[in-house]
C-alpha cells in the first residue's frame, strides 16, 4: 500500500554536536558549559562525558557516505557556539567555521539537507561566566553567532532552527540541577528562558533580514525545536485534572506560546504568587516576538506523561541506569507530579511507549496554535542494544520507529502539515546524563575498538522505510 507521506516529505535523522562531535578541545574551539559541567565529578553517568564521543568531528565524511547509503534526505545537527566563538562573541574560530563548512558541502555532495540546530545546549563556558541566560548580554551574543552561520552557512542550507528543547535545558539546569549550570532557582530559570526567547525572536528577524538580501534563499525556514511531551491526567478527579492542566501550562505552553503567539500563558503570569517573579514582556520585546512567529515547530517525542495532583512534595529522580522500575519521579510540590500508570507500557528507563501521542500531542498544538508545519526533530528509543554473532540486533527499535511512523502518518491523514521525520539519532552518541550505554542509533560505534562504524539490523530496516517513502 502507498504511503500518505507527501513526495517531498523528509526522511532523516538528528544528532547534536556536544553528543556527537568530540574533539572539544581541538582546532581553537572553546569550551562549552558542558565541557567544564562534565568534567566535574558525580555530574554525569560514570563521569562520561563528551570529549571523545563518536568523534564525529574527524570522521564526518565516513559518516556521510553512512547517511547517503542508508538514503537519508536530511541530516539534524547542531552548531557548537564556542567552536565558532571560543569565547562566546567576539573574535571567530576559523577553523571551526571550515568544520562545519565542510560538513554542509560533504553533506549536498551526497544530495542531504542540513537542518541546523543553532543552540542544542552548549553554552560557551565564557558567557556562563557573564551569567549565561541571565544576561542581556548572552542574548547580543547569539544574535551575532546567529549572524555568523547565517553569513556563513545561509547560502547552502534551507533548513535552520534556534534553540533545542527549552524544557530539558531551563528545566534541568534551573529547577532539578542535573544540567548545567546545576541551580536549583526557579526564578533564575525563569529569568533566563525569558531572554532565550527574546534571542529566539532577534535569530528570527536576523534571519528574514537575510532572506530578502537574498543571503538567504526565499525557500530558507527558521523554527522552534521544543518537546512535546503530551500530559494525561491519571484519574478525572478535578484535582489531578487540575494538575494535569497545570503541567500543560508549565511544560507546554509556557514554552510554545511565546514563540507562537508571543505572549505568556495566563497561569505562568499568575505563578508569580509562588514568587518565582515571572517577569512580562516590554512592550518592544512582546512586539519583537509577536512581529517573528517562526515558520516551523519542531516536535521532539519520546513519552507521555501521567499527571496527579501533588500536595506533598518537590522531587525529581532520573533513571539513570536502565534498569527498569528504579524510579523516574518528578513532582512540584502543589502543582503536580509525574505517575507510573501499571497499565502502559515503558522501556527501560521508565520512558512510557505511547505512539498515539505522536498523532495527539501535534493534534493538540494544531489546536491551540492553528495549522503550523511540524517536523518531527526527533524520536527514537534509548536501549542497551544486545550483540548476536557480532550483529547488532535491535529489534526493539525498529518496533518503536516503526509504530511511531504509523502515528505520523496517522497525523498527516488527520490533516497535520507534517514535513519530515528526524530519528534520534543517526549514530550512537552521547547521552547527557546516561553516558554511551544508552544507545539509540542506526549505527553502532564499537568504543573498544577505535570507534569503527557498524550498520544495526535498524539501518536496513529505515533504509527500506526511506526507499518507499514510509510505505509497508
Ligand atoms: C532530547 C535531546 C537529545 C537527546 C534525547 C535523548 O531531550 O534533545 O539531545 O539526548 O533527548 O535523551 P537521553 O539521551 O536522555 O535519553
Amino acid at each position: 500500500i502507498t504511503s500518505l507521506f507527501p513526495d517531498n516529505f523528509l526522511w532523516g535523522a538528528a544528532s547534536a554536536a556536544y553528543q556527537v562531535e568530540g574533539a572539544y578541545n581541538i582546532d581553537g574551539k572553546g569550551p562549552s558549559i558542558w565541557d567544564i559541567f562534565s568534567h566535574q565529578p558525580g555530574t554525569t553517568h560514570e563521569g562520561t562525558n563528551g570529549d571523545v564521543a563518536a568523534d564525529h568531528y574527524h570522521r564526518f565524511k565516513e559518516d556521510v557516505a553512512l547517511m547517503a547509503e542508508l538514503g537519508m534526505q536530511s541530516y539534524r545537527f547542531s552548531i557548537s557556539w564556542p567552536r565558532l566563538f571560543p569565547e562566546g562573541r567576539g573574535k571567530v574560530n576559523a577553523a571551526g567555521v571550515k568544520f562545519y563548512s565542510d560538513l554542509i558541502d560533504e553533506l549536498l555532495r551526497h544530495g542531504i539537507k542540513p537542518m541546523i540546530t543553532l543552540y542544542h545546549w552548549d553554552l560557551p563556558q565564557a558567557l556562563q561566566d557573564i551569567g549565561g541566560w541571565e544576561s542581556r548580554e548572552t542574548v547580543d551574543a547569539f544574535e551575532q553567532y546567529a549572524r555568523l552561520c547565517y553569513q556563513e552557512f545561509g547560502n547552502r542550507v534551507e533548513l535552520w532552527s534556534t534553540f533545542n528543547e527549552t524544557l530539558i535545558f531551563i528545566g534541568m539546569g534551573y529547577f532539578t540541577g542535573a544540567h548545567p549550570p546545576g541551580l536549583h532557582d526557579p526564578k533564575r530559570g525563569i529569568q533566563a528562558c525569558h531572554h532565550v526567547f527574546i534571542a529566539h525572536a532577534r535569530a528570527v528577524k536576523t534571519f528574514r533580514e537575510y532572506k530578502n538580501t537574498g543571503q538567504i534563499p526565499a525557500n530558507g525556514q527558521i523554527g522552534f525545536v521544543n518537546v512535546m511531551q503530551p500530559h494525561d491526567s491519571i484519574t478525572n478527579s478535578s484535582e489531578d485534572v487540575a494538575a494535569c492542566q497545570m503541567a500543560d501550562d508549565l511544560l507546554t505552553h509556557w514554552l510554545y506560546d511565546p514563540v507562537l503567539k508571543g505572549e505568556y500563558p495566563a497561569h505562568i503570569l499568575n505563578l508569580a504568587q509562588l514568587t518565582w517573579d515571572v517577569p512580562e514582556f516590554a512592550p518592544e520585546d512582546e512586539a519583537l516576538l509577536k512581529d517573528n512567529i517562526c515558520d516551523f515547530i519542531g516536535v521532539n517525542y519520546y513519552k507521555r506523561e501521567w499527571v496527579a495532583a501533588n500536595p506533598d512534595v518537590d522531587n525529581t529522580k532520573i533513571n539513570t541506569t536502565g534498569n527498569k522500575g528504579s524510579g523516574q519521579e518528578f513532582g512540584i510540590k502543589g502543582l503536580f507530579k509525574f505517575v507510573h500508570n501499571p497499565q502502559s507500557t515503558y522501556t527501560d528507563w521508565d520512558w512510557e511507549i505511547y505512539p498515539e501521542g505522536l498523532c495527539v500531542g501535534m493534534m493538540r498544538l494544531k489546536e491551540r496554535y492553528g495549522d503550523i508545519p511540524f517536523y518531527i526533530t526527533e524520536n527514537g528509543l534509548g536501549a542497551k542494544d544486545p550483540i548476536i554473532d557480532g550483529e547488532v540486533i535491535d529489534q526493539p527499535r525498529i518496533d518503536y520507529l516503526a509504530s511511531h511512523i504509523d502515528a505520523a502518518e496517522l497525523a498527516i491523514k488527520q490533516g497535520i502539515d507534517v514535513r519530515g521525520y528526524y530519528p534520534w539519532s543517526f549514530i550512537d552518541l552521547l547521552s547527557w546524563l546516561n553516558g554511551y550505554q544508552k544507545q539509540y542509533g542506526f549505527v553502532y560505534v564499537d568504543r573498544e575498538n577505535d570507534l569503527q562504524r557498524k550498520r544495526k539490523k535498524s539501518f536496513f530496516w529505515y533504509k527500506d522505510v526511506i526507499a518507499s517513502n514510509g510505505s509497508k
